[in-house]
């Protein structure tokens, strides 16, 4: 099994997942279809399915192209707000694509509908992989847009924190240096977090892509896999894992938010005691 990495927009992912026997082939979140189109071409495989995580725009907005232009292709998700649904799947529903397997792991909270996808190649020594939409990121979580720190609590601990720990991870965007960074000021002591930043700093600087890690880095650096931790207990101020991970997602949404100049210009010119707050 093969997993094409393809980066797309500003800073989405889609992928495509190739059973190199018998050159057929799945693609997540494919929002770019005739990118798509064009590697399905070039690899000399047939597409058969979507798998979208969740039905926002850079996730879906390829689904009714591709429909058009692929005879019997299928659209698995779990919302039906997801453009060109063909096939609603349910917590673990598992999809058989000849030797591909697929296990539908609903993760509901960043949005209502959201799933995640648990993939494997039967009689196949590679590690598994895991398509984590916008649920699970490198180095971080993803926004509460829909759902509740409970919930979100349940998907990285129970639905994708139990997943074997050599799984591959594949998320929905690449976030993870401004992730790290956050991940750093939570823990400034945790080494591997510093290691990754620096390797995630040079991957930007090269234009290539962080993904996959695998669940047992995750473990390693991402604040939102840690809550048990000494010091992300002392940075939330909490020791239950539920309002760590809440303090956690609150701090992240106010992180360096990007401001506008003429909000750094004012905030420059009160630092400078030109203007008084
Ligand atoms: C950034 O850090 O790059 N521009 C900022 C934030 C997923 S995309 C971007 C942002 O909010 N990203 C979302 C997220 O969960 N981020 C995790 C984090 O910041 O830690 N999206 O495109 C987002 O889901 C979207 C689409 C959101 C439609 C709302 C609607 Br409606
Ligand atoms: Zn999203």
């Amino acid at each position: 099994m093969k997993v094409k990495v393809i980066s797309i927009l500003e800073d989405n992912y889609m992928y495509l997942v190739i059973d190199e026997q018998t050159k057929e082939a799945i693609a997540v979140d494919p929002a770019l279809p005739h990118r798509l189109l064009q590697i399905v071409k070039r690899e000399g495989v047939s597409l058969l399915a979507i798998l979208t995580t969740h039905h926002h725009w850079g996730h879906t907005r390829g689904n009714e192209d591709l429909l058009k232009e692929v005879p019997g292709l299928r659209v698995y998700g779990g919302d039906d707000r997801i453009k060109g649904l063909t096939d609603k799947v349910t917590n673990c529903q598992e999809l058989k694509f000849n030797s591909i397997n697929v296990r539908c792991l609903f993760t509901p909270c960043h949005t209502t509908g959201h799933m995640c996808y648990f993939v494997w190649e039967d009689d196949c020594s590679d590690s598994p992989a895991v398509f984590t939409g916008d649920t699970l990121f490198i180095g971080g979580c993803g926004k509460f847009l829909e759902g509740t720190a409970e919930q979100m609590l349940h998907n990285l601990t129970e639905v994708l924190g139990t997943l074997p720990k050599d799984t591959k991870v594949f998320c929905g965007h690449e976030y993870t240096k401004k992730n790290l960074k956050f991940a750093l000021m939570v823990e400034p002591e945790n080494e591997k977090v510093k290691e990754m930043l620096n390797w995630a700093k040079a991957r930007d600087d090269d234009d290539k892509p962080t993904v996959p890690s695998t669940l047992l880095e995750e473990f390693e650096y991402n604040p939102f896999l840690r809550l048990s931790n000494e010091a992300v207990q002392k940075f939330t101020g909490k020791t239950d894992p539920v309002e760590v991970l809440r303090v956690l997602r609150k701090e992240k949404d106010n992180f360096k938010k990007p401001k506008d100049r003429a909000t750094l210009h004012t905030m420059m010119a009160m630092e400078w005691g030109l203007l008084q707050s």
